[in-house]
C-alpha cells in the first residue's frame, strides 16, 4: 500500500470527517483505487451497528432517521447517515427537503449525512450503499443509518444489508399493505407506524397483526422466534421515538443470544458475494467482449430471431471463464 494511501486511511479510520468525505465520494464514483481503498478500510469495519429503514414515499423515513440521530446522539454514539435519494418522480422535490430537514444537525460533528443519487446505477446501488457503509463503519460511527424506498427488489436487498430492519407503513395506505407486503413485509424486525396522529393507525396495526398469525401459522416457529413488534409514531413531533429506540435495544439483544447476529451477517454476505461475483464477471464479460452498442446490437439480433441468447451468452463468457 502506498504511503498516500496509509496515511488517508489511518486520518479515515481515526474518524477525520474530510477524509470520510473523500473515500465515500470515490467508492460512490467507483473512482480509480476505489477498490484498493475499500480492501485496505474493510479490516476496520464490522464495529457499526446498522440500521436499515424503509417504507413507501413520504412515509417520514428521513424525519424518523432525522430523529433517531437525535436520540442516539444523546446517548453519545455517532452516528453516520446514507440516504438513497430514489429518482421516482413522487420524491422530485423532496431531497431539497432533507438537506433543508438535516440541516439541524450541521453543528453537529457527529452526524454525518450522505446522500447518494439511484440514478445510474447499473445492478451496483446495493454494492455502493454497502460499501459507503463500509467506510462509514470503518470511520468509527457507532450506528449508521439507512434510507432507502421502499418499493422494489432493490430496497429490499439493500436493507438486507443492515444488522436490524425497520419498515415503516403510514395510515391510510389501505390495500397497500397487502400489495407490498410480498416485497418488504419479511424483512421486517420492526414495523414502524408513522403518521400516527392519522386516521387508519389502528387499521394498519390489525393488517400487520393478522399477516404475522397467518405467518406464524404456516412456518414452524421455533419458541425463541422473533415476532416483529409494531411502534406507533409521529415523527414529525418526535413522539414514539424513545419506543422506537427501545425496540431496537430490544432485537439487538436478541440477535446478540446464540449468535443470531453472525449467523444473519453470513446469510447476508452470501447474498452480497454472489451479487459482486455477477457483477465482476458481467463487468468483465461487457468490458473486454463488448464495446459501444454492441449489448444493443446482439439484443436487436436476438429480438429478430436472428441469433439464439443461450448460445450468445455461452460463446460470451466461455471465452473468459475457463470451464
Ligand atoms: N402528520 C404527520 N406528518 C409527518 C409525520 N412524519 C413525517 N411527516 C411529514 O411527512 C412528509 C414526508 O416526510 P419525509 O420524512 O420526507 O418522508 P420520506 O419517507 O423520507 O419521503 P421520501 O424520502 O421522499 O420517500 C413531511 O412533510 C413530514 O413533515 C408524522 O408522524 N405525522
Ligand atoms: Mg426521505
Amino acid at each position: 500500500m502506498d504511503n498516500q494511501l496509509q496515511s488517508w486511511i489511518e486520518a479515515l479510520c481515526s474518524g477525520d470527517v474530510r477524509s470520510l468525505a473523500r473515500a465515500i465520494s470515490l467508492v460512490e464514483n467507483r473512482g480509480q483505487g476505489a477498490y484498493e481503498l475499500l480492501k485496505a478500510v474493510f479490516p476496520h469495519s464490522g464495529k457499526a451497528r446498522v440500521i436499515g429503514l424503509t417504507g413507501p414515499p413520504g412515509a417520514g423515513k428521513s424525519t424518523l432517521v432525522d430523529q433517531l440521530a437525535h436520540h442516539y446522539r444523546r446517548a453519545q454514539r455517532t452516528v453516520g447517515i446514507v440516504a438513497v435519494d430514489p429518482t421516482s418522480p413522487y420524491t422530485g422535490g423532496a431531497i431539497l427537503g432533507d438537506r433543508i430537514r438535516m440541516q439541524s444537525h450541521h453543528a453537529d460533528p457527529g452526524i454525518y449525512i450522505r446522500s447518494m443519487a439511484t440514478r445510474g446505477a447499473l445492478g451496483g446501488l446495493a454494492h455502493t450503499t454497502a460499501d459507503v457503509a463500509t467506510v462509514m463503519d470503518a470511520s468509527g460511527r457507532d450506528v449508521i443509518l439507512i434510507e432507502t424506498v421502499g418499493v422494489g427488489q432493490d430496497e429490499v436487498d439493500i436493507v438486507r444489508l443492515a444488522d436490524v430492519t425497520i419498515v415503516i407503513l403510514v395510515p391510510g395506505m389501505g390495500d397497500d399493505v397487502q400489495t407490498i407486503k410480498a416485497g418488504i413485509m419479511e424483512i421486517a424486525d420492526i414495523f414502524v407506524i408513522n403518521k400516527s396522529d392519522r386516521e387508519g393507525a389502528e387499521r394498519v396495526e390489525r393488517e400487520i397483526l393478522s399477516m404475522q398469525s397467518l405467518a406464524s401459522s404456516s412456518r414452524k416457529n421455533g419458541a425463541d422466534a422473533w415476532t416483529p413488534p409494531i411502534v406507533k409514531t409521529v415523527a414529525s413531533e418526535g413522539k414514539g421515538i424513545a419506543e422506537l429506540g427501545a425496540a431496537i435495544e430490544k432485537y439487538e439483544a436478541y440477535l446478540a443470544q446464540d449468535n443470531r447476529l453472525l449467523a444473519k451477517t453470513t446469510h447476508n454476505w452470501e447474498t452480497r458475494l454472489t451479487e459482486m461475483l455477477r457483477d465482476a464477471v458481467l463487468e468483465r464479460v461487457v468490458r473486454a467482449r463488448l464495446g459501444d452498442g454492441e449489448l444493443a446490437r446482439c439484443a436487436a439480433e436476438v429480438a429478430e430471431h436472428k441469433q439464439d441468447p443461450y448460445s450468445l451468452v455461452e460463446k460470451m463468457v466461455s471465452a473468459y471463464v475457463k470451464a
